[in-house]
């Protein structure tokens, strides 16, 4: 029976084509979006659908949701944010608010039932640099930042106190971009480098660097249905869809790829 069941997994896995962590597996633009592009994402684990910003005309931000699954249809209507935001960056969310990085080195709560802003707190990065990154953890109900400039990442609770700093825990000092939250794991990309980084957020030590070839600039990142990344290019208009690196030293890989669905924690 325990043969069986391995057969039938492997049968699944192989119907499925995996690609290399890092590849490009997909790749779309979201109808709809301003001429500046898209620049946040974040994911709803809720409805597996995700939100996404870009700037309009005059730096006004606009959100939408669209679909998790292809072809990735808008589900929530463009709309715009009721604030005078100046430069969104990448965004997150907690099942209620959405949390915009901002230029002014803010991070905004935005009600995106109406798109009205209610609090906003400063990005931890501070002045001088920018706050590009941003995810959320449900299971802890903590924002991870990054800062474009810093080796730095920051843990805040969702009222923006800093309760953990990872003082070097990023590779390189310039060109740190999105954060995601999936797979139990923190993901940040780094546009320099073309390299996105794994760090656990239990331990907060980095686990796994692995190269990425999306074109410059990609600044939002989310988790997604598929147990992929969604990255947000703001000069291409695109999302692409890329793979995560979700090899665990447990876990031995075979010749069909690495088998996701065996690796529970
Ligand atoms: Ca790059
Ligand atoms: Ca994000």
């Amino acid at each position: 029976m325990r043969i069986l069941l391995i057969s039938v997994i492997l049968v699944a896995v192989a119907a499925v084509a995996y690609g290399d962590p890092g590849d490009i597996l997909d790749q779309w633009q979201v109808s709809g979006q301003s001429y500046n592009y898209v620049r946040g994402l974040a994911y709803d684990w809720n409805d597996e659908d995700v939100w996404c910003i870009d700037n309009d005309a005059g730096y006004a931000i606009d959100y939408c949701k669209f679909d998790g699954a292809s072809p990735h249809d808008v589900v929530v209507p463009w709309d715009d944010v009721s604030s005078t935001c100046y430069w969104g960056f990448d965004i997150a969310y907690d099942g209620t608010y959405i949390y915009m990085n901002d230029q002014n080195i803010l991070v905004y709560v935005i009600d995106p039932t109406d798109g009205s802003v209610v609090d906003s707190f400063s990005a931890p990065c501070g002045g001088g640099d920018y706050p590009e990154g941003i995810a959320y953890n449900q299971d802890t109900d903590y924002l991870y930042h990054t800062g474009f400039y810093s080796k730095t990442m920051w843990v805040t609770n969702t009222s923006g106190t800093v309760v953990d700093t990872w003082t070097n825990i990023l590779p390189s000092a310039s060109g740190n971009m999105g954060v995601a939250y999936g797979y139990g794991r923190i993901w940040v990309t780094n546009n320099t480098t073309n390299e996105i980084y794994r760090i656990d957020p239990d331990t907060g030590t980095l686990e796994v660097t692995f190269g990425h070839s999306i074109p410059d600039y990609e600044l939002g990142l989310c988790w997604s249905p598929n147990d992929t990344l969604f990255a947000a290019n703001f000069l291409t208009g695109y999302i692409y869809e890329i793979e995560p690196d979700l090899t665990f030293t447990s876990v031995q890989p075979v010749s069909l790829g690495y088998i996701k669905a065996l690796m529970s924690e």
